[in-house]
Order: C-alpha cells, then structure tokens, then sequence
C-alpha cells in the first residue's frame, strides 16, 4: 500500500517511521508513505495557500489551484482521495478494512476553515471523519488512518494478532488482560488464567468480552445483530 498525505505541514508525519509497527512495515516495505507540501504547489509570489472565504465570515479557506496541482502531482489510475473531514463517513474497523485493500491513497488534510468546496465536490473521492468533534487540522486523522489501516496490511501484525482480529472477539471490546507479578499489592490475576486449561480460558474470554461490550458499550451489540 502506497499512501500519500496532502499537508502544509509534513513535519507532522515526520516521526511515524518510527513508531514501532509502523515503522518496521515501512522498513519491511509493506507500506511507503510520503509527504507533499501543499505550500510548494503556491504560483503565489509570497507562497500563499489560503484566501478569505467568499460572502464573508470569519477565518481562511484554502485555495483550490495548489491543492488541485498537489493532488495531479501525486495521482495515477489506482489512486483513492481522501478528504479528512467531521462531513465524512466516521471511520470504524469495517471502513479501515475495506481502505487496507486499495493499493494507493491521498490523505488530503485541510487546515484553517477548510478548503475550497470545488475540490471536494469534484475530485475527492471519499470524505472520512474520525469523530463527531472539531480539530484544528487534517494531520491527526490522517494519523488515525494511516495506524488503523496498517496494522490490517496482511503481514504487518504477527499471524497471531491478525488471526485475533478475525475471530469472534473481533466487533467486541477486547477482554481483560494481566500480566507479572500475580500479586499486585493484594490484587490477585483471575485464577483461571494460571490454571493452564486453554478451552476453559477461551470461553471466560469470550464471555467476558461479551459483558465487557454489554457493560460499556451496549451500541456496539445492537449494531452488530443487524449485521
Ligand atoms: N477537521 N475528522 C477541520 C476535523 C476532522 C475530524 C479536519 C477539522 C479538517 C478543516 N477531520 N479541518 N473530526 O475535525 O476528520
């Protein structure tokens, strides 16, 4: 998977290659990532990217010529655009599976108001939110992304892990779990833990799991019995 990310400000990603999983499935090539600058697409003398919005308000909107050209300078045939937006379809595990099969995406990220409504009536292709709630940028959703999708790029997680996340406990909230010492300050690990019996661990985790979801986040279930 190629991603491209779309920015004034590539300083932001600069230190994803070395984040643990991350970085080895950049190292491993499982992934490349790249940064334009938005900024340098500027015919602007002073460089400039953002203008007042027309009919007035308050703040910058982004003009449409460099990030147009920003966007032209990074496309091929197989290429998906991606606008960062609360507007967009709010990501979940389902949305980053289907994005962890397309062979190259352009991560747009807006700053200021936004950016001129032309470009993503027109040439974006998906507009993805993160959450219901206002950042000042496009950078750190496009972060989110970018962690989400790459951890389900087959080889990136151990085959252990990948199996994990599709299997039943998969769509469930993760159940508990415990490490050394056995004995924190008086709180005990759950006893079947350490009795070494792995069918009876396998179903207490899956039952837990289960009230786990129920207990905290009830939506969840319901969503997933439609499906
Ligand atoms: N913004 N999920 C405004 C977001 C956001 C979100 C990104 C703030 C775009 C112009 N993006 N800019 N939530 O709040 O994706």
């Amino acid at each position: 998977m190629k991603i491209d990310i779309l920015t004034l400000f590539p300083e932001f990603f600069e230190n994803l290659k070395d984040f643990s999983i991350i970085g080895r499935a950049i190292y491993e090539k499982k992934i490349s990532i790249n940064t334009t600058n938005i900024r340098d697409f500027s015919k602007n003398k002073h460089k400039k990217v953002d203008d007042y919005p027309f009919g007035g308000g308050p703040g910058m909107v982004m003009k449409p010529e460099p990030i147009f050209d920003a966007i032209n300078h990074v496309k091929n045939k197989s290429s998906k655009l991606i606008y960062l937006s609360p507007q967009g379809k709010v990501l979940n595990q389902g949305l980053a599976s289907e994005l962890a099969l397309e062979k190259h995406l352009i991560l747009l990220c807006g700053h200021y108001e936004g950016i001129d409504n032309r470009i993503i009536d027109n040439f974006v292709d998906e507009e993805i939110s993160i959450g219901d709630y206002v950042l000042t940028g496009g950078e750190i959703p496009a972060m989110v992304l970018i962690d989400c999708i790459t951890r389900l790029i087959p080889g990136v997680l151990s085959s252990e892990a990948s199996f994990m996340d599709e299997s039943h406990y998969d769509r469930l909230l993760e159940y508990p779990q415990y490490t050394r010492p056995r004995d924190f300050m008086g709180l005990e690990v759950p006893d079947i833990l350490l009795s070494g019996d792995h069918e009876r661990i396998h179903q207490w985790r899956k039952e837990q799991a289960l009230m786990i979801t129920k207990a905290k986040r009830p939506d969840i279930l319901k969503k997933n019995k439609k499906t």
